[in-house]
Protein backbone atom coordinates (compact mmCIF):
# COMPACT_ATOMS: atom_id res chain seq x y z
CA UNK A 1 0.00 0.00 0.00
CA UNK A 2 1.21 3.44 -1.02
CA UNK A 3 1.33 5.57 2.11
CA UNK A 4 -0.33 9.03 1.93
CA UNK A 5 2.41 11.33 1.89
CA UNK A 6 3.83 8.96 -0.99
CA UNK A 7 6.33 11.25 -3.18
CA UNK A 8 7.07 9.02 -6.18
CA UNK A 9 10.23 9.16 -7.88
CA UNK A 10 9.72 10.66 -11.56
CA UNK A 11 12.75 10.06 -14.37
CA UNK A 12 12.57 12.19 -17.03
CA UNK A 13 13.94 11.80 -20.28
CA UNK A 14 13.85 14.02 -23.85
CA UNK A 15 13.15 11.20 -25.95
CA UNK A 16 12.30 7.62 -25.37
CA UNK A 17 11.10 5.07 -27.81
CA UNK A 18 8.37 4.14 -25.37
CA UNK A 19 8.17 5.26 -21.64
CA UNK A 20 6.09 1.79 -21.04
CA UNK A 21 9.28 0.07 -21.97
CA UNK A 22 11.43 2.03 -19.85
CA UNK A 23 8.90 1.68 -17.29
CA UNK A 24 9.10 -1.88 -17.97
CA UNK A 25 13.00 -2.12 -17.79
CA UNK A 26 13.25 -0.03 -13.90
CA UNK A 27 10.46 -2.87 -12.69
CA UNK A 28 12.59 -5.72 -13.99
CA UNK A 29 16.01 -3.80 -12.13
CA UNK A 30 13.61 -3.78 -8.80
CA UNK A 31 12.28 -0.42 -9.01
CA UNK A 32 9.82 0.45 -6.66
CA UNK A 33 5.80 0.76 -7.10
CA UNK A 34 5.04 3.88 -7.96
CA UNK A 35 7.72 4.86 -9.95
CA UNK A 36 7.36 7.34 -12.79
CA UNK A 37 8.95 7.57 -16.50
CA UNK A 38 8.00 10.69 -18.40
CA UNK A 39 9.67 11.41 -21.88
CA UNK A 40 8.73 14.38 -23.67
CA UNK A 41 8.35 12.51 -26.90
CA UNK A 42 8.25 9.04 -28.12
CA UNK A 43 9.73 7.49 -31.15
CA UNK A 44 7.30 4.43 -30.95
CA UNK A 45 4.76 4.92 -28.39
CA UNK A 46 1.91 2.47 -28.70
CA UNK A 47 -1.85 1.96 -28.44
CA UNK A 48 -3.96 -1.14 -27.81
CA UNK A 49 -3.67 -3.91 -29.73
CA UNK A 50 -0.22 -2.46 -31.77
CA UNK A 51 -1.53 0.54 -32.46
CA UNK A 52 0.50 3.77 -32.55
CA UNK A 53 -0.17 6.28 -30.35
CA UNK A 54 1.35 9.91 -32.06
CA UNK A 55 3.64 11.27 -29.42
CA UNK A 56 5.34 14.92 -30.65
CA UNK A 57 6.67 17.20 -28.51
CA UNK A 58 4.31 19.15 -26.46
CA UNK A 59 2.18 16.20 -25.12
CA UNK A 60 2.43 14.45 -21.99
CA UNK A 61 3.48 11.09 -22.44
CA UNK A 62 3.95 9.12 -18.80
CA UNK A 63 4.26 5.18 -17.14
CA UNK A 64 3.59 4.50 -13.27
CA UNK A 65 4.67 1.36 -12.14
CA UNK A 66 1.98 -0.30 -9.95
CA UNK A 67 2.12 -3.74 -7.79
CA UNK A 68 -1.41 -5.05 -7.25
CA UNK A 69 -2.01 -7.67 -4.64
CA UNK A 70 -4.33 -9.60 -6.77
CA UNK A 71 -1.97 -10.42 -9.89
CA UNK A 72 -5.29 -11.51 -12.05
CA UNK A 73 -7.05 -8.45 -11.31
CA UNK A 74 -4.26 -6.47 -12.82
CA UNK A 75 -6.86 -5.35 -15.34
CA UNK A 76 -8.50 -3.20 -13.22
CA UNK A 77 -5.76 -0.91 -13.26
CA UNK A 78 -6.90 0.38 -16.52
CA UNK A 79 -9.89 1.41 -15.22
CA UNK A 80 -8.54 2.68 -12.27
CA UNK A 81 -6.52 4.55 -14.87
CA UNK A 82 -9.13 5.61 -17.00
CA UNK A 83 -11.25 7.56 -14.25
CA UNK A 84 -7.37 9.35 -12.92
CA UNK A 85 -7.18 10.59 -16.27
CA UNK A 86 -10.82 12.00 -16.24
CA UNK A 87 -9.86 13.31 -13.10
CA UNK A 88 -6.97 15.44 -14.04
CA UNK A 89 -8.59 16.73 -17.26
CA UNK A 90 -11.55 17.85 -15.65
CA UNK A 91 -9.73 19.31 -13.19
CA UNK A 92 -7.34 21.27 -15.56
CA UNK A 93 -10.02 22.40 -17.91
CA UNK A 94 -12.61 24.98 -17.56
CA UNK A 95 -15.16 23.79 -15.85
CA UNK A 96 -17.74 24.27 -19.09
CA UNK A 97 -16.03 21.31 -20.36
CA UNK A 98 -17.28 18.26 -20.95
CA UNK A 99 -14.92 15.30 -20.39
CA UNK A 100 -15.76 11.44 -20.07
CA UNK A 101 -14.55 8.34 -20.22
CA UNK A 102 -14.95 6.02 -23.11
CA UNK A 103 -14.95 2.55 -22.60
CA UNK A 104 -12.00 0.94 -21.95
CA UNK A 105 -10.31 3.80 -21.14
CA UNK A 106 -10.30 6.75 -23.37
CA UNK A 107 -10.50 10.11 -22.06
CA UNK A 108 -12.85 12.12 -24.05
CA UNK A 109 -13.63 16.05 -24.17
CA UNK A 110 -16.66 16.78 -26.04
CA UNK A 111 -16.48 13.11 -27.68
CA UNK A 112 -13.04 14.24 -28.97
CA UNK A 113 -10.38 11.75 -27.93
CA UNK A 114 -8.08 13.60 -25.81
CA UNK A 115 -5.89 10.81 -24.11
CA UNK A 116 -5.75 7.06 -23.71
CA UNK A 117 -4.16 4.61 -21.34
CA UNK A 118 -2.16 1.39 -22.41
CA UNK A 119 -1.64 -1.02 -19.18
CA UNK A 120 0.48 -3.59 -19.36
CA UNK A 121 1.72 -6.63 -17.38
CA UNK A 122 5.56 -7.87 -16.98
CA UNK A 123 4.70 -11.35 -18.25
CA UNK A 124 4.89 -14.77 -16.66
CA UNK A 125 7.51 -14.85 -14.19
CA UNK A 126 6.50 -11.00 -13.04
CA UNK A 127 2.63 -11.36 -13.40
CA UNK A 128 1.96 -8.71 -10.33
CA UNK A 129 3.82 -6.12 -11.56
CA UNK A 130 2.25 -3.50 -14.36
CA UNK A 131 2.99 -0.56 -16.30
CA UNK A 132 0.36 1.98 -16.67
CA UNK A 133 0.78 4.40 -19.33
CA UNK A 134 -0.89 7.14 -20.07
CA UNK A 135 -0.81 9.78 -23.08
CA UNK A 136 -2.28 12.83 -23.07
CA UNK A 137 -2.69 15.86 -25.78
CA UNK A 138 -1.43 19.05 -24.35
CA UNK A 139 0.22 21.42 -26.60
CA UNK A 140 -0.77 19.64 -30.01
CA UNK A 141 -1.77 21.79 -32.96
CA UNK A 142 -4.87 21.17 -35.73
CA UNK A 143 -2.25 20.10 -37.87
CA UNK A 144 -0.69 17.62 -35.56
CA UNK A 145 -3.75 16.10 -34.91
CA UNK A 146 -5.10 16.25 -38.41
CA UNK A 147 -4.39 12.30 -38.94
CA UNK A 148 -7.08 11.48 -36.20
CA UNK A 149 -9.68 14.07 -37.33
CA UNK A 150 -12.23 11.30 -39.02
CA UNK A 151 -11.39 8.70 -36.34
CA UNK A 152 -15.18 8.32 -35.00
CA UNK A 153 -14.35 10.11 -31.82
CA UNK A 154 -11.72 12.52 -33.84
CA UNK A 155 -9.03 13.95 -31.50
CA UNK A 156 -8.12 16.83 -29.73
CA UNK A 157 -5.96 18.64 -27.02
CA UNK A 158 -5.68 21.11 -24.04
CA UNK A 159 -4.67 23.90 -26.39
CA UNK A 160 -7.38 23.32 -28.72
CA UNK A 161 -9.77 23.64 -25.91
CA UNK A 162 -8.28 26.64 -24.35
CA UNK A 163 -6.80 28.27 -27.13
CA UNK A 164 -3.45 28.74 -25.48
CA UNK A 165 -0.71 27.00 -24.54
CA UNK A 166 -0.93 25.22 -21.62
CA UNK A 167 1.67 24.39 -18.48
CA UNK A 168 3.19 20.57 -19.25
CA UNK A 169 4.24 20.22 -15.56
CA UNK A 170 1.08 21.25 -14.27
CA UNK A 171 -0.77 18.56 -16.14
CA UNK A 172 2.13 15.77 -15.37
CA UNK A 173 1.78 16.83 -11.60
CA UNK A 174 -2.09 16.66 -11.86
CA UNK A 175 -1.95 13.78 -13.50
CA UNK A 176 0.63 11.86 -10.86
CA UNK A 177 -1.52 12.72 -8.21
CA UNK A 178 -5.16 11.71 -9.39
CA UNK A 179 -3.42 8.25 -10.22
CA UNK A 180 -2.47 7.76 -6.51
CA UNK A 181 -5.13 8.97 -5.39
CA UNK A 182 -7.49 6.86 -7.64
CA UNK A 183 -5.00 4.13 -6.43
CA UNK A 184 -5.32 4.49 -3.09
CA UNK A 185 -9.05 4.51 -3.35
CA UNK A 186 -9.21 1.15 -5.30
CA UNK A 187 -6.97 -0.60 -2.53
CA UNK A 188 -9.07 0.98 0.24
CA UNK A 189 -12.69 0.32 -1.02
CA UNK A 190 -11.86 -2.23 -3.68
CA UNK A 191 -13.02 -2.20 -7.65
CA UNK A 192 -16.53 -1.79 -6.83
CA UNK A 193 -15.88 1.99 -5.70
CA UNK A 194 -13.55 2.41 -8.99
CA UNK A 195 -16.50 0.97 -11.68
CA UNK A 196 -18.93 3.44 -9.97
CA UNK A 197 -16.60 6.32 -10.25
CA UNK A 198 -16.05 5.38 -13.95
CA UNK A 199 -19.64 5.21 -14.70
CA UNK A 200 -20.35 8.33 -13.39
CA UNK A 201 -17.91 10.13 -15.47
CA UNK A 202 -19.27 7.63 -18.60
CA UNK A 203 -21.60 9.77 -21.04
CA UNK A 204 -22.42 7.28 -22.47
CA UNK A 205 -24.81 5.21 -20.00
CA UNK A 206 -28.23 4.62 -21.11
CA UNK A 207 -27.20 5.56 -24.66
CA UNK A 208 -27.44 3.19 -27.71
CA UNK A 209 -23.81 2.10 -29.07
CA UNK A 210 -22.11 0.45 -31.82
CA UNK A 211 -19.45 -1.92 -30.76
CA UNK A 212 -16.80 -3.54 -33.18
CA UNK A 213 -14.52 -6.45 -33.99
CA UNK A 214 -13.74 -9.98 -33.22
CA UNK A 215 -14.18 -9.12 -29.42
CA UNK A 216 -18.11 -8.50 -30.13
CA UNK A 217 -19.64 -11.90 -29.37
CA UNK A 218 -20.90 -12.47 -25.90
CA UNK A 219 -18.60 -13.65 -23.22
CA UNK A 220 -18.48 -17.87 -23.39
CA UNK A 221 -20.64 -18.01 -26.92
CA UNK A 222 -18.83 -20.05 -29.10
CA UNK A 223 -18.13 -18.19 -31.87
CA UNK A 224 -15.00 -18.89 -33.41
CA UNK A 225 -13.53 -16.35 -35.85
CA UNK A 226 -16.57 -13.74 -35.89
CA UNK A 227 -15.77 -10.62 -36.70
CA UNK A 228 -18.52 -7.33 -36.75
CA UNK A 229 -19.77 -5.36 -34.38
CA UNK A 230 -23.29 -5.42 -32.68
CA UNK A 231 -25.88 -2.57 -30.79
CA UNK A 232 -27.28 -1.87 -28.21
CA UNK A 233 -28.19 0.04 -25.12
CA UNK A 234 -24.76 0.74 -22.89
CA UNK A 235 -25.34 -0.10 -19.47
CA UNK A 236 -22.45 0.51 -17.94
CA UNK A 237 -18.95 -1.78 -16.47
CA UNK A 238 -19.40 -5.06 -14.71
CA UNK A 239 -17.08 -6.19 -11.80
CA UNK A 240 -14.14 -7.18 -14.11
CA UNK A 241 -14.24 -4.00 -16.10
CA UNK A 242 -16.02 -5.70 -19.15
CA UNK A 243 -18.55 -3.70 -21.24
CA UNK A 244 -22.35 -4.42 -20.51
CA UNK A 245 -24.77 -4.24 -23.18
CA UNK A 246 -28.79 -5.07 -23.14
CA UNK A 247 -29.86 -5.89 -26.44
CA UNK A 248 -33.46 -4.79 -28.42
CA UNK A 249 -34.80 -7.69 -26.59
CA UNK A 250 -33.57 -6.00 -22.68
CA UNK A 251 -30.94 -9.09 -22.68
CA UNK A 252 -27.43 -8.17 -21.01
CA UNK A 253 -24.32 -9.62 -23.19
CA UNK A 254 -20.59 -8.79 -21.83
CA UNK A 255 -18.26 -7.88 -24.34
CA UNK A 256 -14.49 -7.76 -23.19
CA UNK A 257 -13.10 -6.00 -26.48
CA UNK A 258 -14.18 -4.23 -28.64
CA UNK A 259 -14.14 -0.81 -30.23
CA UNK A 260 -17.43 1.60 -29.29
CA UNK A 261 -17.09 3.49 -32.59
CA UNK A 262 -20.71 5.26 -32.93
CA UNK A 263 -23.09 6.28 -30.29
CA UNK A 264 -26.12 8.08 -30.35
CA UNK A 265 -27.42 10.71 -27.69
C1 LIG B 1 -4.68 4.36 -26.50
O1 LIG B 1 -4.68 3.34 -27.39
O2 LIG B 1 -5.44 5.29 -26.51
C2 LIG B 1 -3.58 4.26 -25.46
C3 LIG B 1 -2.51 5.28 -25.64
C4 LIG B 1 -1.47 5.16 -24.57
C5 LIG B 1 -0.25 5.98 -24.89
C6 LIG B 1 0.70 6.04 -23.72
S1 LIG B 1 1.88 7.30 -23.90
C7 LIG B 1 2.77 6.71 -22.56
C8 LIG B 1 2.76 5.20 -22.68
N1 LIG B 1 3.84 4.75 -23.53
C9 LIG B 1 3.38 4.16 -24.64
O3 LIG B 1 4.10 3.67 -25.55
N2 LIG B 1 2.02 4.15 -24.64
C10 LIG B 1 1.50 4.77 -23.44
P1 LIG B 1 -5.86 3.02 -28.41
O4 LIG B 1 -7.18 3.04 -27.69
O5 LIG B 1 -5.43 1.76 -29.07
O6 LIG B 1 -5.84 4.23 -29.40
C11 LIG B 1 -4.88 4.32 -30.43
C12 LIG B 1 -5.53 5.05 -31.59
O7 LIG B 1 -5.75 6.44 -31.22
C13 LIG B 1 -4.64 5.09 -32.83
O8 LIG B 1 -4.89 4.00 -33.67
C14 LIG B 1 -5.05 6.41 -33.48
O9 LIG B 1 -6.18 6.26 -34.32
C15 LIG B 1 -5.46 7.29 -32.31
N3 LIG B 1 -4.36 8.17 -31.88
C16 LIG B 1 -3.02 7.96 -31.94
N4 LIG B 1 -2.36 8.98 -31.40
C17 LIG B 1 -3.29 9.87 -30.98
C18 LIG B 1 -3.22 11.13 -30.34
N5 LIG B 1 -2.06 11.69 -29.97
N6 LIG B 1 -4.39 11.76 -30.06
C19 LIG B 1 -5.60 11.22 -30.39
N7 LIG B 1 -5.71 10.02 -31.02
C20 LIG B 1 -4.57 9.36 -31.30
Amino acid sequence: MLPDNFTPKVHLFETLDSTNDKARELAKTGSNEGTVVVARRQTAGRGRNKRVWHSPPGGLYLSMLLYPKEAKRATDLSIVAGVALAQAVKTLLPKSKDVSVKWPNDCLVGWRKIGGVLCENLGEELFNLCVVGIGLNINASDEELLPFKSNPFSATSFRLETGGDFDLERAQAMLVQKLLNVYRHYQTEGFAAIQFLWEKNCGMVGKKVELRDSGTRPAGEHNPGHVGSTTGTFLGIDDSGAVVLSNAKGERHIYHSGEITCFWP
